[in-house]
């Protein structure tokens, strides 16, 4: 067993299985022995305790239990240490499962059928195939990218914007404030994959999505947020279904979580709704990659996946 212990830092859910897995190699606390703590040398955290990690004298590092990192970030006590995000083919299987199962739903007329269905009417309206059908992802970083290829392969036409300029083989790519109305003007079926930061914090408003293309085909813009809730104002995209600026949503996240029960998404015919479980963070996956990430720093190699602190992901 090392010398120091990890403070398993956990809010909004139960940590029974992180803390069996964390603890088979190091010992592991849930709470420190006092605000200054000399034992903790590693955190692993969600939703973290405002100030709990700030007068850790042995933190060496933070380990997020979830790919997005502004849970952390909201701690007005973080301490000057590396945070590192989940990185994992796991997660991101996971997502690009998701993205593609929504995409084909919004784009295979699923609203229609489960509608048909209901009310027993036998009616095959025209088809097209996903080549006439363009998707926009908003982030091109490790989840974007992975479902880029997905819906390529799937024959959809697909566009990418990021911060930075970013090259994907065969994704037409966009980049900043620069390169935005013009995703969006080229794009039928948004799907947003952003990490909220101070950068993208309700950049998803109603005037963005005024912005899609409607081809005639799919019958109307289609908005799938699987980001974070804070990037998207709920009531402009209520708005947005309303007046048909949106034809369609799938969304996964939401300004308030869990979503509250007089949000009128919740009975919106057109909207479908999941509880943040697009891609879970699975510790039978995650443990392990975190435990040798410390060994391996623990013998003087660098830390991977490190956040860059100053753009907030
Ligand atoms: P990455 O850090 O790998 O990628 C982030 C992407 O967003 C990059 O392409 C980056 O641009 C782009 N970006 C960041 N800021 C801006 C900006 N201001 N303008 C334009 N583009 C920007 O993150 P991941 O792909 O691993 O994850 C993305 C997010 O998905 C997470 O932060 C999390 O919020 C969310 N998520 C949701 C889950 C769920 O279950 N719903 C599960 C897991 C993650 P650049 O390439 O230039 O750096
Ligand atoms: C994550 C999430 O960031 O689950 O990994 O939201």
């Amino acid at each position: 067993m090392h010398e120091g212990r990890i403070l398993l830092a956990v809010t909004a859910f139960n940590p029974q299985r992180w803390y069996e897995l964390l603890s088979a190699s190091r010992r592991v606390t849930l709470e420190p022995d006092g605000p200054a703590d000399p034992s903790i040398t590693y955190a692993v955290v969600w939703k973290q305790r405002p100030n709990l990690l700030a007068k850790l004298p042995n933190l060496r590092a933070i380990f997020s239990i979830g790919a997005g990192v502004d849970h952390i970030f909201t701690d007005p006590g973080l301490p000057d240490v590396p945070v590192v995000r989940v990185v994992a083919d796991n997660l991101t299987q996971y997502m690009t499962e998701y993205v593609a199962w929504r995409v084909l739903d919004h784009h295979r007329q699923g609203f229609l059928y489960r509608a048909q269905q209901a009310r027993k009417i036998w009616h095959e309206p025209p088809q097209r195939t996903a080549n006439d059908i363009s998707v926009g992802i908003m982030g091109l970083g490790t989840l974007g990218r992975a479902a880029a290829n997905a819906l390529k392969s799937l024959g959809f036409e697909v566009n990418g914007w990021s911060r930075r300029e970013q090259t994907v083989d065969g994704v037409a790519t966009f980049s900043g404030d620069k390169g935005l109305v013009p995703f969006l003007n080229a794009t039928d079926i948004l799907v947003v994959l952003l990490p909220l930061t101070p950068a993208t914090r309700s950049i998803i408003t109603y005037n963005l999505l005024r912005e899609l293309r409607r081809r005639n085909g799919l019958g109307g813009a289609v908005l799938i947020n699987v980001g974070r809730g804070k990037l998207q104002s709920d009531a402009d995209i209520f708005r947005a279904l309303e007046d048909g600026t949106l034809k369609e949503a799938s969304l996964d996240v939401f300004e308030t979580e869990p979503l509250p029960q007089a949000s009128p998404l919740w009975g919106h015919p057109r909207v479908f709704i999941t509880p943040h479980a697009a891609a879970t963070s699975d510790p039978n996956h995650l443990v392990k990659p975190m435990l040798d990430q410390m060994e391996a720093f623990e013998r003087g190699e660098p830390l991977k996946n490190v956040v860059d602190v100053e753009a907030g992901y």
